[in-house]
């Protein structure tokens, strides 16, 4: 016990070195895969001796239920703000003002992070509560969600008795960029800004959430204090990232103001090339006992003062919409603009994202418009000047049918999209084969993006059922092709007409309908003609099919279009029902089935079809009618309730015997 005690303290030493070398350094010692093998192992021993589990192991980032509510936290002191100078002359009035009070003046200037400031509260060297700045005196508790960001250490270097810092948590552009991506392609709103989208993820009850958003933070002030003395901020910074902590490394000790003034200047321009968004330089007095004789005002430190960019921003004119069709079926407004250089690029275009944004800020063809970047990279329009309107300017209306095919385009519940449903629309078609012929789909070994895009590139392909209609000469012209290749390419689209509908449902690619959904839909209904005869009523009388689901079947099944696709993939001799038992040997006939884990030589569909294939069922739930539970590497609580009930549990072997 002692000994695994130890084994565990090693590994979490270990895991925290790297941890720190990854997010803090960015400067990885060992590959990802060799990070997860020591995380896996430290999971194991925690899983086994669950007494030994302690708040600060790295296993214990994301835990926990998804909140109610963040509770109040009332700062230690008041949480001051800056006072702002947006000029030489304002920094040397601010320079005049602290040597006044001050002798032998030196500052740090550090570069103003666009993100959201938080205190971290360390006991004995843990971090023992996060909380939001708020209004300066109560902040929100956070800690949940703080603990999800990697390069905030659970502990500190040494066991200080108490330690309180500040610090800014931000969103790298990278990942605002990422973010707004994913978001406008599931149809939902975007956040305006990196700052926005930072403030958004600590603020979720559910630090899954948090979690899945690559967070990032700077520590940039010590509150408090027991067990060390600090005589200035550069003292600080580097006691901050001895302990640590993700510390700016671009604060710059300066003798005088010219020095600091030049050190702004510097970052104006360099501030593009960062990885995340400044909006100025923060001027600190250095010595901490030089600020205690300058004191504050009511709000604000007279020993600090932030020095802010102007706003990367221009006027120009909004002089056409066009509107485009994303790869996944999104039809999305651009801006034409009058090119405009702005933050290092000349802006002729502009992503408008959807025309719910277009109408809330009122934005009209032949407006004068104010842009920006957004994450310094995407322009966009920030809001038009209406001062500057002649009367003339046309409003934007969502067109009624898909520019690229026109189809009718619609709208689901709940989102700002509009969206081109005909998998056969040329915008969307290569996407829509990859996923088609995808493993979870109808799993077409050779067809990958490379072959697809020739294929619609040399139009032999111009909509999806085309694929049955291929022959050998047509893919051995291809590039990287060879007449093997062709064929078993050839062989394997033929194979896949005999798969099972539910995967040609899976394959059509109806939205919110993945391959568990298209299982319960064709366990109810064994013909895909009779798809488009159903309502919304009768669907969602199956368990489990929601609303959302059923507008989608609805919408998608009555698109003439897609009817089309339909019967011309029936035409080619893909299956379009459900084989109804033929009599053949059903060895596995009433027995019930529950997969937990993952299973090495097969996919969970892949293992589901087996098992109905051979007459049994498989259930997602763990009941004493269960016959076997199939468990697969890291099973989950399916296995300790198999346990305690005393259902028979198979290990992958075992299973894959029973099935031959
Ligand atoms: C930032 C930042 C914000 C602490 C004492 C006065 C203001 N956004 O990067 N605030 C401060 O300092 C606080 N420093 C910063 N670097």
């Amino acid at each position: 016990m002692a000994e695994v005690g130890e084994r565990i303290n090693e590994l979490r030493q270990e895991l925290r070195k790297h941890e720190y070398h990854y997010y803090v350094l960015d400067d990885p010692l060992i590959s990802d895969a060799e990070y997860d093998q020591l995380m896996r192992k430290l999971q194991q021993l925690e899983n086994e001796y669950p007494e030994l589990i302690t708040p600060d192991s790295p296993t214990q980032r994301v835990g926990g239920q998804a909140a109610e509510k963040f509770d109040p936290v009332v700062h230690r002191k008041p949480l001051l703000s800056l006072d702002n100078a947006f000029s030489l002359a304002e920094l040397q009035e601010f320079n005049r003002r602290v040597s006044r009070a001050a002798t032998a003046v030196s500052y740090m200037a550090e570069l103003k992070i666009d993100g959201v400031s938080i205190v971290l509260v360390y006991q004995d060297g843990i971090l023992v509560n996060a909380a939001t700045r708020g209004d300066g005196l109560v902040g929100e508790d956070v800690t949940n969600n703080i603990r999800t960001i990697r390069s905030i250490p659970l502990r500190l270097q040494d066991n200080l008795p108490r330690l309180e810092v500040r610090g800014e948590i931000y969103m790298p552009k990278s990942e605002f960029l990422r973010l707004n991506q994913e978001k406008e392609e599931k149809g939902e709103k975007i956040f305006a800004n990196p700052r926005n989208a930072a403030a958004g993820s600590i603020r979720q009850l559910d630090p899954g959430i948090t979690a899945s958003r690559a967070l990032a933070a700077f520590i940039y002030d010590i509150i408090y204090i027991e067990g060390k003395e600090i005589h200035d901020q550069q003292e600080a910074l580097n006691f901050l990232k001895q302990q640590g902590f993700p510390v700016n490394p671009e604060a710059c000790y300066c003798t005088d103001i010219e020095a600091v003034y030049a050190y702004s200047q510097g970052y104006q321009e360099k501030r593009h090339d960062l990885p995340y968004e400044i909006d100025g330089v923060v001027i600190k007095l250095n010595s901490m006992a030089e600020r205690e004789i300058l004191g504050q005002t009511a709000k604000s430190p007279r020993w600090a003062i932030a020095y802010k960019f102007p706003a990367e921003e221009k006027e120009t004119r909004l002089l056409a919409v066009e509107i485009n069709v994303g790869r996944t079926g999104i039809i999305a407004p651009t801006a034409i603009l009058e090119p405009v250089s702005l933050a290092g690029t000349t802006v002729s275009r502009a992503s408008l994202h959807n025309f719910d944004l277009l109408r809330e800020k009122d934005i009209r063809v032949g407006d004068t418009v104010l842009v920006h970047k957004a994450g310094d990279i995407i322009p966009e329009i920030i809001k038009p000047i209406v001062e500057k309107r002649q009367g003339r300017e046309e409003e934007i209306e969502p067109p009624g049918n898909c520019p690229a095919c026109g189809s009718q385009v619609i709208r689901f519940e709940g989102e700002v999209a509009y969206r081109c449903e005909n998998i056969n629309c040329p915008a969307r078609l290569k996407e829509s084969l990859i996923f088609f012929a995808s493993r979870p789909a109808m799993n077409i070994d050779g067809l990958g993006p490379a072959v697809i895009d020739q294929l619609v590139e040399k139009n032999l392909v111009e909509k999806v059922d085309d694929l049955y209609y291929l022959n050998e000469a047509d893919i051995a012209g291809l590039d990287r092709m060879g007449a093997k290749s062709a064929s078993n390419l050839i062989q394997a689209i033929a194979d896949s007409k005999t798969r099972p509908l539910y995967r040609l449902v899976t394959a059509l690619g109806i939205r919110h309908i993945g391959s568990k959904t298209a299982r319960i839909l064709t366990s109810h209904i064994h013909d895909i003609d009779k798809f488009s005869q159903i309502n919304e009523e009768q669907l969602m009388s199956i368990p489990e099919i929601g609303p959302r689901m059923a507008e989608s079947v609805v919408k998608f099944f009555r698109e003439p279009r897609n009817q089309e696709t339909i019967a011309r993939l029936k035409a080619a001799g893909v299956n379009t029902v459900v084989a109804e038992s033929s009599g053949g040997l059903k060895p596995l006939a009433g027995k019930t089935f529950v997969l937990t884990g993952t299973l090495e030589s097969l996919t969970r569909n892949e293992a589901s079809e087996k098992i109905e294939a051979l007459g049994g069922k498989v259930s997602g739930s763990v009941s004493k009618k269960t016959d076997y539970v199939v468990a697969g590497a890291e099973p989950g609580s399916k296995y300790n309730k198999a346990l305690q009930l005393e259902v028979t549990i198979l290990n992958e072997d075992e299973f894959l015997n029973m099935l031959e």
